[in-house]
């Protein structure tokens, strides 16, 4: 039976004598102190109090010396021969440029952060006591000479300064757009002793399809063997269906094949269940003799259903559009970055939390950014049983990569490990070969940089897609993102495959998300700060200011602020205060992505899917992200929340006319009465229209607003309301800073209390649009369940604050509660707070 020895958790960490650069503190030459394993360096001197947390203030730029040493992690362990006829040493993880010592011996040496590691030990391995030493070199200084010696290729121009295209590590820790340069080194994933004899399980793939009523597992497994040759006998089990193969002595692989006749499909959510079944391979000896002796036993949770990536020349193009159960699914997405620069630290539990937290915004895929990693399992496991589809890049951002040796074969190893490990996911739905290089060679002038070399093209076009053939054949690759299916046609053409919508956000402005129709669109994002609470506690600004150099340190995209004041100005008055500026950007982020999805979802059909730019962060920052760093939902995480519901309702310009669309990506019809209302700000209806209709399940529908209804008298002080069901879209005809926003008065009630929670009752005496209680400016734990509500004169609701008691009606004044009429109608007003210059 093979057998798993876990390492200790607890080791050495030191700095390694003579590289230690020059710019280290003194203290590093003598300081031994606690290493965590898993773990990683920046986390345990964190630990022992030796740094300052690099995620606050200006901090980061103190730490940069880390990036520079040589690390030693050591540890003893008790050993007693158990009698096996091999031992190995298994690192499921190593970040990255590591030697490993058993007892002084060299055991290895590796240099890849995305894949595991198995040598055999049994040679050094002595009785008693055994020191194990992991010694890490710089990870950026490796990549340095890697460059100098094959050639510099282009790097993420505004992203990174490093060469991360020569070193196989998570490129965001060279610092991105959105994260810190945090390079670190360490044993990130789980160490253990594994003895066995005889044989192990080596690498087990089950290929699950369904055809017609009838799902197969084919389970292929490839065998390694121990010092005597023995016929072996694996079964492969769903509940009472099992399947045996005999094996026999010489045979190093073998294939079992389940058939599961009628299995309940698994469905991403919103479409059906998620029903999983539990897969295992168990490999026995001696079956013949009748002594059977177990060797070695998998288990995974597998689910039924197929996937396909529908890329069809049509009347526009090329179309782009995934398939599941043969159901073409409109995918309401978001973009996945590490939830941690160090990702050692994130937890089963949070992984489990920032996936419900998607699902709770009605997202339906996440796409795991090819500048980050293959995630641990725990990540795909909660994809898994809460139905969100999983699209996966291979590890390419942003850069040229080397096909040369040995960057080539470490590709091949961690893609041929990594697609055998995602298999079992039902999530899993598609591998995508790298994150915008096609764009680097389209437009940001690689060709004439890189000239007749090797750039990564072989491996997006030919290596990964006959990996991901060979070692799944279930799944479908595409090459990049974005990609219009062919080199010879520009990577930025709408009419094919998937596109990135990102001139909006660096020069255009929100507006012009409308001129664009994509096939699919991957990415696309507008920033805005983090919470309140968030940015407070990372920065300690006194003035706090968007340009204060600890909010600047945590503002990393290239002119980031000047894109949030160009970006804010045709929508909003330029706000007074720091506080105006962290709730007019904050909402601004809002509104740009909800345009964006709107018009996205109003071209159902044409258009295939939305994956918005981003769904979390690694620190506590200004980003894209809808969550923060904290783990906070930022306004953007409410209106995702609305505008991926199954049911949208939106009113879309289109040419003169102004229409409403009704988006039913439900798997029921929609019969709904739609009311089309034009009012003033007391509401009063000015015109009004309705008409009833089924919106079929996975379509829409497109209604032309009559023009009495359509034009205002009085743009600046009417808006359209459109009611279909608990449906309620509006559409202004000026932009904010142009609104006759009247000075909201609102009268407010604490409820008395039932349960944990605090339910506030919020009355509008006037018009008040997208009204927000900052609840983490109550309590830091504090959360609400709605965002952004717009209320006319009489009209009230009730919001739910949890993780705070106590709340009284004086504390649920500004800054907690604000509107969009504050924005606009007190800009000019003297403010109490802080001004932002
Ligand atoms: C896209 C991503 C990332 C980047 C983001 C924001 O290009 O692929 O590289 O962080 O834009 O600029």
């Amino acid at each position: 039976m093979s057998i798993r020895h876990e390492l200790p958790t607890r080791w050495e960490l030191r700095a390694v004598p003579g590289q230690i650069p020059g710019d280290a503190p003194a203290w590093v030459a003598d300081a031994v102190v606690p290493g965590e394993v898993p773990g990683v360096v920046h986390t345990d001197l964190l630990a022992a109090g030796l740094i300052p947390d690099p995620y606050l203030d200006e901090n980061e730029s103190d730490v940069q010396w880390i990036a520079r040493t040589a690390w030693e992690y050591r540890t003893e362990l008790e050993w007693t021969d158990d009698g096996a006829d091999r031992v190995d040493l298994v690192c499921d993880g190593l970040d990255t440029v590591a030697t490993v010592e058993l007892n002084g011996a060299r055991v290895a040496s590796t240099q890849n952060m995305h894949r595991s590691y198995r040598f055999d030990v049994a040679d050094v391995l002595r009785e008693g006591t055994n020191t194990v030493v992991v010694r890490f070199a710089s990870a950026l200084e490796h990549a340095e000479r890697e460059r100098d010696r094959l050639g510099a290729l282009p790097i993420p121009n505004t992203a990174s300064v490093h060469p991360i295209n020569f070193v196989r590590k998570m490129a965001s820790s060279f610092g991105w757009d959105w994260g810190p340069v945090l390079t670190t080194a360490g044993i990130w994933r789980p160490i253990a002793l594994e003895s066995w004899s005889v044989a192990r399980l080596d690498q087990v793939r089950p290929a699950v399809t369904v055809d017609g009523d009838v799902g197969r597992v084919r389970v292929a497994l490839d065998l390694e063997r121990g010092r005597t040759p023995e016929e072996l006998t694996v079964r492969v089990g769903i509940g009472a269906l099992s399947q045996e193969v005999l094996v026999p002595a010489d045979a190093g692989a073998a294939v079992a094949e389940l058939v599961v006749p009628d299995p309940d499909l698994w469905w991403p959510r919103g479409q059906g269940a998620q029903p999983l079944y539990d897969l295992t391979v168990t490999l026995t000896a001696g079956g013949g003799s009748g002594v059977e002796r177990e060797l070695g036993s998998w288990q995974r949770r597998i689910g039924f259903r197929t996937v396909e990536l529908r890329t069809e020349p049509d009347d526009v193009g090329t179309s782009f559009a995934l398939a599941v159960n043969g159901r073409e699914i409109f995918v309401r997405g978001a973009n996945w970055i590490p939830d941690d620069c160090f990702p050692s630290r994130v937890s089963r539990a949070r992984y489990r939390r920032r996936v419900e937290q998607a699902v709770d915004a009605n997202i339906d895929l996440l796409r795991v950014w090819g500048g980050g990693i293959y995630e641990s399992d725990a990540f795909y496991d909660a994809c898994d049983e809460l139905g969100v589809l999983v699209w996966q890049d291979f590890l390419f951002a942003c850069a040229a990569y080397p096909e040369a040796e040995p960057i080539r074969s470490e590709v091949v190893a961690e893609a041929t490990e990594n697609v055998a490990r995602l298999m079992p996911h039902a999530s899993l739905a598609l591998w995508n070969g790298n994150n915008e290089n096609f764009m680097g060679w389209h437009e940001w002038g690689w060709p004439e940089r890189i000239g007749g070399r090797e750039w990564g093209l072989g491996y997006y076009l030919d290596l990964l897609p006959t990996i991901v053939a060979d070692v799944d054949g279930t799944r479908p690759y595409w090459p990049g993102s974005p990609y219009s299916g062919s080199m010879d046609r520009h990577t930025a053409d709408d009419d094919h495959g998937c596109s990135h919508v990102w001139d909006v956000w660096n020069t255009t402005g929100y507006d012009d998300y409308r001129a664009r129709v994509p096939r699919f669109a991957s990415e696309f994002g507008w920033q805005g700060p983090p919470a309140w609470s968030t940015l407070t506690r990372a920065v300690h600004d006194d003035p706090l200011l968007p340009d204060s150099p600890g909010a600047l340190a945590h503002q990393k995209a290239t002119d980031g602020n000047g894109k949030l004041a160009r970006g804010l100005a045709p929508h909003f008055p330029e706000p007074v205060t720091m506080e105006d500026w962290h709730f007019a950007n904050q909402l601004n982020q809002s509104r740009a992505i909800a345009v964006e999805i709107e018009h996205l979802r109003s071209h159902r059909g044409r258009c295939m899917g939305s994956i918005v730019w981003q769904l979390n962060d690694c620190w506590p920052v200004t980003s894209w992200a809808a969550i923060d760093g904290d783990g906070r939902p930022k306004p953007l995480w409410y209106t995702l929340r609305r505008v991926y519901a199954d049911h949208l309702v939106t009113v879309q310009p289109r040419g003169e006319s102004l229409e409403v669309f009704l988006v039913n990506d439900a798997t029921e019809p929609w019969p709904t009465e739609v009311l089309v209302q034009r009012l003033d700000l007391s509401g009063t209806v000015r015109a009004h229209w309705t008409v009833d209709l089924t919106v079929p399940a996975g379509d829409k529908a497109g209604l032309v607003v009559p023009p009495d209804v359509a034009t205002p008298e009085d743009p600046a002080a009417e808006l359209l309301v459109v009611s279909a069901g608990d449906r309620r879209a509006t559409w202004f005809f000026v932009p904010d800073k142009d609104f006759a926003y009247p000075v909201a008065e609102l009268d407010i009630e604490v409820l008395p209390q039932a349960g944990a929670d605090v339910v506030v009752r919020v009355s509008a005496r006037t018009f008040v649009r997208d009204l927000v209680i900052f609840a983490d400016r109550l309590a830091v734990g504090a959360t609400v369940d709605e965002m952004l509500v717009t209320l006319f004169p009489g009209e009230s609701t009730e919001l739910r604050l949890s993780g705070v008691s106590q709340v009284t009606t004086s504390d649920l004044v500004g800054p907690v509660v604000r509107t969009a009429n504050d924005l606009v109608v007190r800009a000019a007003a003297p403010r109490p707070h802080a001004n932002v210059r």
